[in-house]
């Protein structure tokens, strides 16, 4: 039924087709091209709100009781196009829930629940997200009825959540305030494979998969499989195989160790922000719900949506056998149900898996997978209460009992049911909520009092804010502390700068840039840091003698703000209100993701393995949430302003350094100017201006604003005669959105 797949109905294949964006693009003929469109996502030609909707504040007016009777009552209700397991839609709208959240990874804080991704490809499609397209349109009335007040985003998640409550487990809380996109989200990379579940790129960097090392074909000539302890997965990256969410439940490349198998479990949890305990927590939690579906072998089962035929509507994965849902029902392929209470919270999960030994066997999908040595029958069946079975397990959760620090974790759990609840609890909290940002960020009635170190918390505001003409006393004092005005604004930008719009850490509030392990990141230059923080703590103090407050985090802004007037000659904005952390307040470990390889915007950093050094500075600019141009104007004005992280001269293009000008472009696109290598590294570059004798260098970062034919575009509007006061005012305002980007409290 699928065999029109990919080809188009008139007999010409897509790349031919000359109409609706059609035909062999750049993409095709020039793959290793550097690619914007990650900058130009989510805006308002996708969004059908277009710009000045605001998603929190409707979701705070949403009748939130209303809302979840409404998911409860729904729980029960089975539907004859997808008939709920045990009568039940919990364990289904669980998993959903978790496939949202779990693609999340601190690498770059990228994937995650937070906008709703697996509505589109490659997620609605991926092989571990099969049949939650069904899961996803159980909500729809639901979400046709609560409609702008109500994100998917928010309901994939919140639905997960009353599944839980309805199972009578008791949570530790919800937010909202998840507002949707429209498109597919490019910017994250989800490995370079080129076929579902394969794994032959990101380890091959490292240790490659278990094939490779002769476990498939019993090549006793390879290397020992037990050599997977140590494969490499490649950053960022949060699974061990393209397309699944975490880790293959047949165990590592689908042999069935189950040490192994923690092994990578370990690694993909610890991606998604997770330790030993809540790794355990969350996989003993979670399948103490539910079954895994593998009626019979997936030959009858058809293609992903995002392949599917247009009559489909959006569904995928139709299957064949017999009436393809209910008992019939194939979506991994393999067939177990964990507990004898499948729609009720317990600890059955833990006891089942320490009461009994386990062996292999195969499901009638020809899956590995466990069942119980044992004669008991204790395990319903999904749809005929007649019937019994044996408990069943998967190969990663017989990883919980023989990895010995999992084993203690769980062990203890079997013992002490209460502190599984509350580990459960506070992981499955952290699982939802981990990239939503701070607090302020958060909406709805059901916020958690207790306040998560992963939240990276700063203290409230308990003082009064600096006046227009403190600011401007303030400003005097911090260009006169001794501190070069290009210092202030390298630090005010290393501190900002941290900020990743996909997982909304870092950023100068907090001044965390003066605690472990910021301080002593490369990017920051430890030693000048310290001194520049002495003065502005010096600042700070003098002021703070006074009946009024100012942090460090508003005086590393403001110094840096103050320096960007001064070499500008205009006035910019400051918007005072930051706090200052502390070391306690601050999991240092967490915000070790957060160091940056490169900044092309400080000139720092080079290609590494697999990334060339302006794919990094596009990736950067993403992080920062700037758009191309934004990505160009302050790149080219903070050259002249001066501000490489070493204080080198490279792309400081100018006779005039200190000075905000647009000199950095109008040098750069002078036809007399010609670059060539200055080493074999091809980083670092020479120019010579055979009119004018100027002897400039570069690195790759300032040479790809001349070369890549859209930046350059940009480029030379900014070195236009006419557009010196656009250049500056462009550069000012994209320079205080940057100062600004984790000012939640102030949006
Ligand atoms: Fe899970 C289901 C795997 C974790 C929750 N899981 C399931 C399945 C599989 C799995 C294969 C089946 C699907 C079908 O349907 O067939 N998991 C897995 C793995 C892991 C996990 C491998 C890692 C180790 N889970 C998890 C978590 C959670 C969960 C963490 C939460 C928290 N799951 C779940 C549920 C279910 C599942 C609830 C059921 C669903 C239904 O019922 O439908």
């Amino acid at each position: 039924s699928n065999q029109n797949v990919g080809k188009c109905p008139v007999g010409l294949d897509n790349k031919e087709a000359n109409f609706g964006g059609g035909g062999t693009k750049n993409n095709d003929w020039w793959p290793n091209d550097l690619k914007l469109n990650i900058l130009r996502q989510h805006t308002a030609q996708s969004n059908p709100f277009g710009e000045t909707f605001n998603y929190a504040e409707a979701f705070k007016t949403i009748d939130y009781q209303g809302l979840k009777n409404d998911l409860k009552t729904l729980m029960t209700d089975s539907q004859d196009f997808w008939p709920a397991d045990f009568g039940h839609y919990g364990g289904f709208f669980i998993r959903m829930s978790w496939h949202s959240a779990g693609t999340y990874r601190v690498g770059d804080g990228r994937g995650g629940g937070g906008q709703g991704q697996q509505r589109f490809a490659p997620l609605n499609s991926w092989p571990d997200n099969a049949n939650l397209d069904k899961a996803r349109r159980l909500l729809l009335p639901i979400k046709l009825k609560y409609g702008n007040k109500l994100s998917w985003a928010d309901l994939f998640l919140l639905t997960g959540n009353v599944a839980l409550e309805d199972m009578g487990f008791k949570t530790f809380g919800f937010a909202g305030g998840r507002p949707d996109t429209y498109e597919a989200d490019e910017s994250v990379y989800w490995g370079g494979e080129t076929t579902w579940l394969g794994n032959d790129v990101r380890y091959s960097q490292g240790h490659p998969g278990m094939a490779e090392h002769g476990v498939l074909d019993g090549d006793k000539s390879k290397k020992d499989h037990t050599d997977i302890h140590s494969r490499d997965l490649e950053e960022p990256l949060g699974a061990s195989h393209m397309g699944l969410i975490y880790v293959n439940p047949e165990g590592p490349d689908g042999i069935p160790d189950a040490a192994a198998s923690a092994q990578d479990i370990r690694t993909t949890f610890g991606r998604m922000a997770m330790n030993d305990e809540e790794t355990a927590a969350l996989i003993v939690g979670g399948h103490t719900f539910g079954k895994t579906h593998g009626a019979a072998p997936t030959e009858t089962v058809g293609k992903e949506p995002n392949a599917g035929d247009i009559h489909q509507q959006g569904f995928g994965w139709a299957n064949t056998y017999k009436d393809g849902k209910g008992p019939n029902a194939i979506t991994s392929g393999l067939e177990v149900t964990w507990t004898s209470t499948p729609t009720k919270w317990s600890n059955h999960y833990l006891e089942y898996l320490y009461k009994y030994e386990w062996e292999k066997e195969k499901s009638p999908a020809g899956a590995n997978q466990w069942v119980a040595k044992t004669d008991d029958e204790i395990i319903p069946h999904a749809f005929d209460k007649n019937k019994k079975q044996k408990p069943r397990m998967l190969t990663t959760d017989i990883a919980l009992r023989v990895d010995p620090a999992y084993e203690k974790i769980t062990r203890r759990w079997l013992e002490h049911p209460k502190e599984l609840e509350d580990a459960f609890a506070r992981a499955w909290f952290k699982l939802l909520h981990r990239d939503m940002g701070p607090r302020t960020r958060w909406v709805g009635p059901e916020i958690p009092r207790e306040v998560s170190i992963w939240e990276d918390p700063v203290p409230e505001v308990d003082h009064e804010l600096v006046t227009e003409s403190d600011i401007t006393s303030l400003k005097k004092e911090l260009l006169a502390s001794g501190i070069e005005p290009a210092t202030l604004i390298t630090t005010a930008w290393g501190a900002a700068a941290s900020f990743r719009g996909s997982d909304k850490r870092g950023g100068a509030n907090g001044a965390r840039i003066r605690l472990e392990p910021q301080k002593n990141w490369a990017v920051n230059q430890p030693k000048e840091l310290e001194k520049t923080l002495a003065a502005i703590e010096k600042v700070q103090s003098n002021f703070n003698k006074g009946s009024k407050k100012v942090s460090i985090a508003d005086l590393i802004v403001l110094g840096g703000t103050a320096a960007v007037e001064k070499a500008a000659g205009v006035s910019v904005k400051f918007t005072p209100g930051r706090t200052d952390a502390t070391q306690e307040q601050t999991d240092a470990q967490s915000f070790t993701h957060l160091q940056p390889f490169t900044d092309g915007f400080r000139n720092f950093g080079t290609s590494t393995a697999r990334v060339r050094t302006e794919q990094w500075l596009v990736d950067k600019a993403h992080l920062l949430t700037l758009s191309s141009p934004e990505l160009v104007v302050l790149l080219g004005g903070l050259r002249t302003l001066n501000a490489n992280w070493d204080h080198s001269s490279h792309g400081v293009l100018t006779k005039n350094p200190g000075k905000l000008s647009n000199d950095f472009f109008v040098n750069l696109l002078d036809t007399n100017l010609a670059w060539k290598p200055s080493d074999e590294t091809n980083e670092f570059f020479e120019g010579f201006n055979h009119k004018t004798g100027d002897k400039w260098t570069g690195t790759r970062h300032d040479l790809v604003i001349g070369s890549h034919p859209e930046l350059r575009a940009i480029a030379e509007v900014y070195a236009s005669a006419d557009n010196k006061e656009r250049f500056t005012k462009d550069f000012v305002s994209a320079w205080t959105k940057v100062m600004d980007l984790d000012r939640f409290d102030v949006k």
